[in-house]
């Protein structure tokens, strides 16, 4: 296992400084109650996270994805470390809970892409993939839309068309795991080094992907209740896993309601269309037919796509609806 593999680059390096050189780096695949599983360069590892850490870190605890620096008391068993410190991440996925007190859970740190999976049978909801795709905008992330169980249908023309009227130039893909259609040019998605996680509800066929991509049964899958197509939750916890063809994936539990709240839309990797939008003639522009609008000038000169003026739009829409 390389550190490299596991998605380790210069952004990481560059946060290390000579007092770390002892320390021993390793990523979070999965969080137990009382300790972390870790993948590392000499194996995997059970990290212990020290009472003083918890007590400092009580609202950012690691989380899968999560790169840490450990060390090795002499006492210790040899698969066991004693988490030091996080690295700071490159973005964080998290949701709000339902339910009292709105908990905001994190989901995943230090991810490259994000597959949002949808199931084209009775459940199909185009409104859902909405939700996400607001979600990986909020973190710069580009997402690909995968839209599975491809086998199910005769036409899906009609669905590709709808999801594409919210989704902008993001890409959508067909795929069955059950036939193989589409698998290889869902596989050209996946390149080497990158952190790759699948996002969507219960049943669409997130482990199912996971275990066409490792070629095994490694992650456990359920049969659709026939009535609703919704899957039984199958996956309790998320895991990170380490691919042969050297990339990691995460699988993750399936998520019951929209649990993306307006708390987790950000407009904060729009700053630079923020301030353009200062500009504008009208302070209540929305940016589409409006007269002296600043981002169809910067638009019309080459400074920003229209992709993006496309996903402010959405965003700021969800952040303050009407
Ligand atoms: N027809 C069909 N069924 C699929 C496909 N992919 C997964 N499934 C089935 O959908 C159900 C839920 O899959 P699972 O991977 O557990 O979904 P998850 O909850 O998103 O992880 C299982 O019964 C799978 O066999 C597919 O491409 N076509
Ligand atoms: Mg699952
Ligand atoms: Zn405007």
């Amino acid at each position: 296992m390389s550190a490299k593999n596991l998605g380790w680059d210069d952004f990481f390096e560059s946060q290390l400084n000579t007092s770390d050189l002892g320390f021993i780096r390793a990523r979070v695949s999965r969080q137990n109650t009382d300790s972390l599983m870790l993948l590392s360069e000499i194996g995997e590892l059970t990290g212990v996270l020290p009472g003083k850490f918890k007590e400092h870190n009580k609202e950012n605890l690691p989380t899968i994805g999560d790169w840490i620096l450990a060390t090795k008391p002499e006492h210790f068993e040899t698969d066991k470390v004693l988490v030091q410190k996080i690295l700071a991440r490159k973005n964080i996925l998290a949701r709000t809970e339902i339910g009292q007190g709105k908990r905001r859970q994190l989901m995943a740190a230090n991810v490259d892409r994000v597959f949002i999976v949808a199931g084209l049978d009775k459940e199909f909801n185009p409104r859902k993939i909405e939700r996400y795709l607001l979600l990986c905008w909020s973190l710069a992330l580009e997402p690909v839309i995968v839209l599975n169980k491809v086998d199910l249908i005769k036409n899906p023309e009609s669905a590709i068309k709808k999801v594409r009227a919210i989704a902008g130039d993001t890409p959508i893909l067909c795929l069955s795991t059950l036939t193989g259609m589409g698998e290889e040019s869902f596989l050209s998605h996946l390149t080497e080094g990158s952190t790759n996680i699948f996002l969507g509800s219960s049943g669409v066929g997130k482990s199912s992907i996971s275990n066409m991509i490792l070629g095994r049964q490694s992650f456990v899958t359920g049969p659709v209740r026939d009535k609703d197509s919704k899957g039984r939750h199958t996956t309790s916890y998320r895991e990170l896993v380490l691919t042969e063809q050297d990339f990691v994936i995460i699988d993750t539990p399936g998520m019951r309601g929209l649990e993306i709240w307006k708390e987790n839309v950000s407009l904060e990797a729009f700053q630079d269309i923020l301030d353009l939008a200062e500009n504008c003639k009208f302070s209540d522009c929305a940016h589409l037919t409006e007269p002296e609008c600043a981002l169809k000038k910067a638009k019309e000169n080459g400074l920003i796509s229209s992709e993006r003026i496309n996903q402010f739009r959405i965003l700021s829409q969800a952040k303050n609806p009407l």
